[in-house]
């Protein structure tokens, strides 16, 4: 056994896939690209960082089970499960939550690291099992000794779509010509009639992992949230 295996420590991923929080990467800090790094902040103490994402309905109905209410249901329950597994299985390591938190960690990019970001027309991460409904939960720091994970090997599922029902679906054409145009979608978005004010219809189209599309109830709890920063966004214009 090599002394890299013999200091690792196995990583609890069971109570996590209960939990809701069923994608998981762990990376070594040295492992990082510098722009992913600065995005994390003070770093010194910790060599790891612990990535956990969700992947279909299963993390909302742990939320509602939960019983937590309040503005931020889900990252208040995701922070708690981890403080919780934290306690139960690493009781002796230090951790530090970056993600939920006040700074901009870059998730897409370490989405991208793990094998779990391949870029679609909307904007939002996909891949070929869970389509674009899976979202990143948690970005913690710890001092823990696990095996750094590989990446998963998921081709881009965009790369092989042949009528690209997504494009076709947004009503704001914001997908057209190559790019995304954020100002197209929220300027739809925000107008009064607008079918995505609570959805997004091109996201709803990509038949990719459609049976992990979120619940309706999520889906306009988290939409509703965008929508109220994207006001805020333009308010600031
Ligand atoms: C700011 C932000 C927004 C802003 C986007 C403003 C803008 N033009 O960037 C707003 C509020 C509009 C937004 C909306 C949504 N967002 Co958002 N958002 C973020 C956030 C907090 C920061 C992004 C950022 O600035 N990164 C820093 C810069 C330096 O990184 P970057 O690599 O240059 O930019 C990347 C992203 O910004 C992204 N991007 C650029 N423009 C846009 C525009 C949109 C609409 C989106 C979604 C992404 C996006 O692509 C870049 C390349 O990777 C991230 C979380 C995070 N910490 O990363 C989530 C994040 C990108 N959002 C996410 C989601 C799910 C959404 C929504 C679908 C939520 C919802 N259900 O309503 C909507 C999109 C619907 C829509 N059409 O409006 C997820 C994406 C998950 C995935 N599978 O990839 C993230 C990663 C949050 C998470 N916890 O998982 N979001
Ligand atoms: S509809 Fe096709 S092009 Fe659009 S996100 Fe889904 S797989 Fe990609
Ligand atoms: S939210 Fe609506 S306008 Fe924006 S990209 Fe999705 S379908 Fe297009």
């Amino acid at each position: 056994m090599s002394d890299t295996a013999a200091a690792a420590q196995p990583f609890p991923a069971d109570p996590l896939n209960l939990a809701g929080l069923n994608r998981q990467h762990v990376f070594d800090l040295a492992q990082l690209p510098p722009e992913v790094r600065r995005t994390l902040s003070a770093t010194d103490g910790y060599r790891q960082l612990i990535l956990l994402g969700h992947g279909g309905r299963q993390l909302w109905e742990c939320v509602k089970a939960s019983g937590i209410a309040g503005e931020h249901p889900i990252d208040d329950y995701c922070v708690q499960t981890v403080a919780r597994w934290f306690a139960d299985f690493l009781p002796d390591r230090h951790y530090r939550i970056v993600y939920p938190g006040e700074q901009t960690v870059g998730l897409q990019q370490l989405g991208k690291l793990a094998g779990w970001h391949q870029p679609s027309p909307f904007m939002l991460g996909i891949d070929a099992k869970w389509g674009s409904w899976f979202a990143y939960r948690a970005a913690i720091l710890a001092d823990s000794d696990f095996l750094p994970f590989f990446p998963v090997d998921r081709r881009s599922p965009c790369e092989t779509c042949p009528s690209q029902p997504c494009i076709v679906a947004c009503p704001a054409g914001a997908l057209t010509g190559g790019a995304f145009s954020f100002d197209l979608c929220s300027a739809y978005r925000l107008s009064t009639g607008s079918r995505c004010a609570s959805a997004c219809l091109a996201r709803n189209a990509c038949p990719v992992g459609a049976e992990h599309r979120y619940d309706d109830e999520q889906i306009r709890h988290s939409y509703s949230h965008s929508l109220a920063m994207i006001k805020v966004y333009t308010a600031r214009r």
